[in-house]
């Protein structure tokens, strides 16, 4: 089975389209597993998935993208469905980074980062992370630092995605070094 094409269909339907597959997102992004399955089941190429197939997709992939919990499953982060996905505040690291083009930096300078077509932006937790994400837009991207610390300090809130990703509602320029 082509796990990391499962892993992309299951990224469209728990960050994006759930209603294509007739699935319900709850609060937190879960969905019940064996309703995810009879959606999947009626595309041909999925028709033998089971959960346990999901475990292993979960385990393959070299970024931790989703997660099962008591017979759930929900994606960790990236989603853009109206409802905005709620999640816990925790604490981030003192430092975040975040990839981007050098195109988009005056903007981001100016505005600071925004969420686009996602409900949280996205902030990685070490320089490498920060580079592999911007490369998917520009083969030589500018990493941002982020004064994680100091936002804090004045109110901001940070959820964790997973190890190396951290989201946030909105980060103001005055927190964002070059
Ligand atoms: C930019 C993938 C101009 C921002 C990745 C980025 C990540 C602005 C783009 C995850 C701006 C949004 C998310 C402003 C933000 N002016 N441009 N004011 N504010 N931007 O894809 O962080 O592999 O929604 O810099 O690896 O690139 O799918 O966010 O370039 O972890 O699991 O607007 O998605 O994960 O782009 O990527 P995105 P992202 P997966």
């Amino acid at each position: 089975m082509d796990l990391m094409k499962l892993s992309k269909e299951l990224s469209y339907a728990l960050r994006h389209a759930p209603w294509e597959y007739e699935l319900e997102l709850d609060d937190e992004g879960w969905v019940e597993i064996p309703q995810l399955l009879v959606a999947l089941h009626e595309s041909p190429q999925w028709k033998e998935v089971t959960e346990a197939d999901l475990d292993q997709m979960i385990q393959a992939s070299e970024k931790k993208r989703h997660e099962i919990n008591s017979g759930r499953i929900r994606a960790l982060y990236g989603h853009s469905t109206p409802q905005k996905i709620s999640k816990s505040p925790a604490d981030p690291p003192e430092i975040l980074y975040h990839g981007t083009p050098l195109r988009s930096v005056a903007s981001i300078m100016e505005q600071g980062l925004q969420p686009r077509q996602r409900q949280y932006v996205h902030l990685s937790a070490d320089i490498d992370n920060a580079k592999q994400v911007g490369r998917r837009r520009d083969d030589q991207p500018v990493i941002l630092k982020i004064n994680a610390a100091q936002a804090v300090k004045d109110g901001l809130l940070f959820y964790h995605g997973n190890e190396n990703i951290w989201l946030a509602d909105h980060i103001p320029a005055r927190y964002i070094e070059q």
